[in-house]
């Protein structure tokens, strides 16, 4: 089981992503605990105030330290987390290898910044992970949030089962996924490759492996250099 504790203060857009389908069901097996906080809920401030002006000047709001501070320490009283999570785009870069070993957490927070971001402070003081979902700007942490426990939530075992199975899936061997074909065997003049139809399951995984490798090297050769994955 694995308890994830976020932080927002737009907890709405969470709702959806994370109550629907694979997640959905992961949760109503117990298999994953996830709770949204709305930090307005939390602060000392009047009229939930959460944020401020940033001091030195500039444009945009910046996400006050005690809302935050007040909630994580409420939340650390309960339980001991493994990880405080701060979603940003000057984060490490988020990768299947991230998912996985996040997966095999007992307890973490995430923390979803908005406006400028949060004071340092709480960078500083708390957080001990920060994670970028790539190299573009989103208005806020809670759509890179619900990325994040979309790919960790579906590797923790008993939420995929054999259909679903996480272990074929593109990168998890370092290589991307390799073509897939359903009914009709013959589609408007284009049939399905005759190795998948032949029944050996052997000659389908060899045909499977080559395929991926060959897309791989065409679309991400980056992703065959031994640097990647972690391998560093
Ligand atoms: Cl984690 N947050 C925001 N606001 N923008 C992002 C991101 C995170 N990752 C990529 N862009």
């Amino acid at each position: 089981m694995l308890r994830v504790d976020i932080i927002s203060v737009v907890p709405d857009l969470l709702l959806s992503p994370l109550g629907h389908s694979i997640l959905k069901r992961a949760q109503e097996r117990s298999l994953i605990e996830i709770q949204v906080h709305n930090l307005r809920d939390h602060t000392p401030y009047r009229h939930g105030q959460v944020d401020d002006y940033p001091f030195g000047g500039g444009a945009g709001m910046v996400m006050m330290p005690e809302p935050l501070a007040v909630l994580i320490e409420k939340l650390q009283e309960e339980r001991r987390y493994d990880e405080i999570i701060y979603m940003t785009p000057d984060g490490a870069l988020f990768q299947q290898q991230t998912a996985n070993r996040l997966s095999m957490k007992e307890a973490i927070i995430i923390i979803c910044g908005h406006y400028k971001g949060i004071d340092e402070r709480i960078r500083e003081r708390y957080v001990t992970m920060e994670i970028s979902i790539g190299d573009y700007v989103l208005s806020g942490g809670e759509l890179a949030a619900a990325v994040v426990v979309d790919a960790v939530g579906r590797l923790i075992p008993g939420v995929l089962n054999d259909e679903t199975s996480a272990l074929f899936d593109s990168f998890q061997d370092g290589l991307l996924a390799p073509p897939v074909y359903t009914r009709p065997a013959e589609w408007r003049g284009a049939s399905v490759p005759a190795v998948l139809l032949s029944g050996d399951p052997l000659k389908v995984d060899s045909w499977r492996h080559d395929e991926a490798l060959k897309r791989t090297e065409q679309r991400r050769p980056d992703l065959l250099d031994d640097e990647f994955f972690g391998k560093t």
